[in-house]
């Protein structure tokens, strides 16, 4: 069975949603991520990943990295659409979105803005966000999702990190085409429920 390592509403959530919208079956297990601990057996977590970093589907072999670990449960299930096949050119576009996702919004963002003191020294990330976020804001204006015309692993990426941007200070409500889309995404019944899920779990661990 597909094992994923997550803590609540890190980045994680994103293959949650994408095992949920696939409809697999997977065991989840708790990570600490201030301590580097497995809360089922108390165990480093560094010995799964070396990287610290949650976010790794093991199933039989290790993967890590969003984008990959998406993609991986999209090819699971390719009836579902999560992912364009391999030769269709949208494959390159979802490509182009997870690493948008994964670098402009969730490393050179999201990551320091949670991970480090504020000592002055986020201010140009966070100026540089309100030119990143303008991207998707005018790709979202008048489509549904990133890619194509259905939900992909690419928008549960996204929807992960604008959920976050609050917490981070910044309100989305300037864009009102992601203020849209992130409302049209949390009403799928998935992403509700796996919100729902680490919400609580989030509580849990303080
Ligand atoms: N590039 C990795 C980043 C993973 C990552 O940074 N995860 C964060 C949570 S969202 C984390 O575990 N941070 C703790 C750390 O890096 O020590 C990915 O996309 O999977």
């Amino acid at each position: 069975m597909l094992q994923l390592y997550f803590s609540p509403m890190a980045c994680s959530l994103a293959s949650r949603i994408a095992l949920m919208e696939a409809g697999l079956d997977a065991r989840y297990h708790l990570v600490h991520l201030w301590t580097k601990t497995i809360v089922d057996d108390d165990s480093d977590f560094r010995s799964i990943s070396p990287k610290g970093a949650v976010l790794v589907l093991e199933n039989g072999e290790r993967l890590t990295e969003s984008a990959a670990v998406l993609q991986y449960i999209a090819d699971r299930r390719p009836e579902t659409g999560l992912a364009p096949p391999f030769g269709d050119p949208d494959r390159y576009r979802l490509q182009e979105w997870l690493s948008f996702v994964g670098a402009e919004i969730h490393k050179a963002f999201l990551f320091p803005t949670f991970w480090y003191k504020d000592d002055g020294s986020l201010a140009k990330p966070r100026a540089r966000i309100t030119q990143t976020l303008a991207v998707p804001s005018a790709h979202l204006a008048g489509r549904e999702f990133l890619v194509g015309n259905r939900f992909t692993v690419a928008d549960a990426h996204l929807l992960w990190a604008l959920l976050l941007l609050r917490p981070a200070g910044i309100d989305i409500a300037q864009w009102p085409s992601l203020s849209a889309y992130l409302e049209r995404m949390q009403a799928r019944p998935a992403v509700r429920e796996v919100i729902a899920t680490e919400m609580a779990l989030r509580k849990t661990l303080g």
